[in-house]
């Protein structure tokens, strides 16, 4: 047995509470080396006759990526707390494998074993439990539509009529959003992120100058007031993006230190390195990147600590918004965060609280700071796998394993799936315009674990390349849309409402373990299974299941036509960058 790739250890995505009174626990071992594990595990409190009393259960092998297996159980103790091991079975040895190490005989004393101490409710990762269900739509609000020219300033050139560069403006706004609610609700959607609305510089206003008003450009507290209202009426919640770990050059506390340089009561609110304060190439002060418009702002300071989540109370209690996406959530102290949560949690139970993290980050998932992160690595591998076509099926299999793997189910479940934002490249531009693979990447993303997030105008087709390539204004003419696609979406999107395996009730299994150049995955819960298999290369492939379906009606989810199987492998034809989507019922 290789003991040098066995790897437990308690906490984060390795033990954790999955329910109110159930237990995860979960083990890595090297890829094919050992055969079955059972967990050892037992009340500390009970001995008999000197000895530790444990139980044993079976763990399920879970999942498999290029290097390890991942084993799993499920365990609901009598009295909340356990102590546990893990034996371990191969061809060669049977070993157990404790907080101490390996042993090659069994310990009855509890006190040599892994240690869960107490599982509190109060403990529970618990993400709103509308967001499992979320079919997001991201908008850039200065790009989605001019719904109110009055609003606009002088520098406005006509929607359309150019590239969007870092300084041009078109005139998006609130009221843009509002008239096209019904072109959200059309495609299915029930959750939009705008990203910045508070008075700003820019024209992505990342650089907030007044965190309490609405930028005049995109209209007024009215306006947004209404923006709320329409969209609760549809059934669609709304996050705002929170830019707490800058501010722009503008906001008035700087500029008091600008001006007033060590006489300025906001000194303590940034981070100087020296007095008076310059900015340029070189600012003398920390900044988000070396950006001197975006001053750091103090967030361990307690005034600005107040201040901020006095402005997140805000918009919650005045305007009833029901989600908080975080910018550079990751520059930002934790203890921060976990005030924030508190504070507005305490105003709105069920509000989300979405941080910008693009690479791990179980640190933030412990149930005390954020519910989700945008997941970025979804989008990496994704890209790989569709568009740069540099990664196999089975590569991608494996590496989004290791994502899985790394956070507890709870957390995968309501994790922000995007294949693109404001700060990407748009997804139909990477796939060099081939949008029977963009198809193919929504079908991806619709089905597969996770809460899925449409950037605005993607769902049509559009193109753009990195920032400010991909903020073009919208595409409203439906002569230039693409309406095939858009289709594909829709029915995707219609297809996630009704079946719900494919929002996030139920478990996920890659069908990884054979040797194949296909993408597949089954959702189940009790008897009920949905398989997606997807072929993402550009010739016709066959996929046989590798289990007996004998006997089953099965489901094609996508055409609606039903047959029963009546062999022992059933063989799938995909065209190229074709797929299918099964359902299918024990029992
Ligand atoms: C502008 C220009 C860019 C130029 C940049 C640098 O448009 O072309 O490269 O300036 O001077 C906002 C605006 C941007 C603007 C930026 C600075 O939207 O248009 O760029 O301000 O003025 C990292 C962070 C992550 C951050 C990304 C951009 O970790 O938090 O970089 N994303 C948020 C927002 C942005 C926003 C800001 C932060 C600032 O979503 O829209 O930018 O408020 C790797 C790294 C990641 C890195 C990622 C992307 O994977 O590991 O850490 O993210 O690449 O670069
Ligand atoms: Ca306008």
């Amino acid at each position: 047995m290789e003991r040098s790739a066995v790897f437990h250890r308690p906490g984060n995505n390795d033990s954790y509470i999955f329910d109110e009174s159930t237990l995860a626990i979960r083990i890595q071992t090297k890829k094919d080396n050992v055969d079955s594990i059972q967990l050892l595990y037992g009340d500390p409190y009970i001995w008999k006759d000197g000895k530790w009393i444990f139980q044993r259960i079976d763990m399920l092998l879970n999942a498999t990526d290029a290097l390890f297996d991942y084993w799993e159980v499920k365990i609901t103790p009598a009295h909340r707390r356990i102590r546990y091991g893990f034996e371990l079975h191969a061809q060669d040895e049977i070993l157990l494998y404790t907080e101490k190490g390996f042993y090659e005989e069994s310990i009855d004393d509890c006190s040599y074993y892994f240690c869960f101490p107490y599982l509190h409710a109060s403990e529970l990762f618990d993400a709103p439990a509308w967001v499992k269900g979320t079919n997001w739509y991201q908008i850039f609000p200065e790009r989605f539509a001019n719904g109110n020219p009055s609003n606009d300033t002088q520098h406005v050139i006509p929607w359309g009529s150019a590239e969007p560069t870092q300084s041009n403006f078109f005139g998006g706004d609130i009221e843009g959003v509002i008239q096209h609610l019904n072109h959200l609700v059309e495609l299915g959607i029930n959750g939009i992120y705008l990203t910045p609305i508070f008075t700003a510089q820019s024209n992505h206003k990342y650089d907030t100058i007044d965190y309490f008003e609405i930028d005049p450009q995109f209209g007024t507290k009215e306006d947004f007031k209404r923006l709320v209202k329409e969209c609760h009426a549809r059934g669609i919640k709304l996050m705002l993006d929170a830019v707490f770990n800058h501010c722009g050059y503008y906001f008035p506390p700087f500029q008091d230190v600008l001006e007033k340089g060590q006489q300025s009561d906001y000194v303590n609110w940034f981070y100087p390195h020296n007095l008076p304060l310059h900015g340029g190439q070189h600012p003398n002060y920390e900044t988000f990147g070396f950006v001197e418009s975006m001053p750091k702002l103090n967030t361990q300071h307690p005034e600005v600590k107040k201040y901020l989540l006095d402005v997140a109370s805000y918009w919650i209690k005045e305007f009833d918004i029901d989600g908080w996406r975080l910018d550079v959530a990751n520059e930002v102290d934790h203890q921060f965060w976990r005030e924030f949560r508190t504070v507005i949690r305490k105003q709105k139970p069920d509000i989300y609280i979405l941080g910008e993290i693009w690479h791990d980050s179980m640190p933030w998932l412990l149930g005390d700071q954020f519910d989700a992160v945008m997941n970025y690595p979804f989008t990496t591998n994704v890209l790989n796998l569709l568009a740069n076509q540099t990664i196999s099926a089975q590569e991608f299999m494996n590496a989004m394993t290791t994502v899985i793997q790394s956070y507890p189910k709870n957390v995968m479940d309501v994790t922000f799936n995007l294949v693109g934002s404001h700060d990407t490249p748009r997804i139909l531009t990477e796939c060099q315009e081939d949008v029977s693979r963009v198809k193919l990447i929504y079908t991806l993303l619709y089905t597969f674990i996770g809460s899925p997030c449409m950037y605005y105008g993607d769902e049509i087709g559009m193109t753009g390349g990195r920032d400010p390539g991909c903020r073009k204004c919208m595409e409203w003419n439906p002569d230039n849309q693409n309406l095939d696609l858009l289709d594909h979406v829709k029915k995707l999107i219609s297809l996630r409402q009704t079946e719900k395996l494919l929002a996030n009730e139920g478990d996920f299994q890659f069908l990884n373990h054979i040797e194949t150049e296909i993408v597949a995955y089954r959702k189940y819960q009790g008897d009920r299974n949905v398989l997606v298999i997807i072929n993402p290369t550009n010739s016709e492939k066959t996929f046989k299941i590798p289990y007996s379906l004998k006997g089953l009606v099965i489901k094609n989810m996508w055409t609606e036509e039903q047959f029963s199987s009546n062999v022992d492998t059933n063989e799938v034809k995909l065209e190229s960058f074709g797929f299918k989507i099964l359902a299918y019922q024990h029992g």
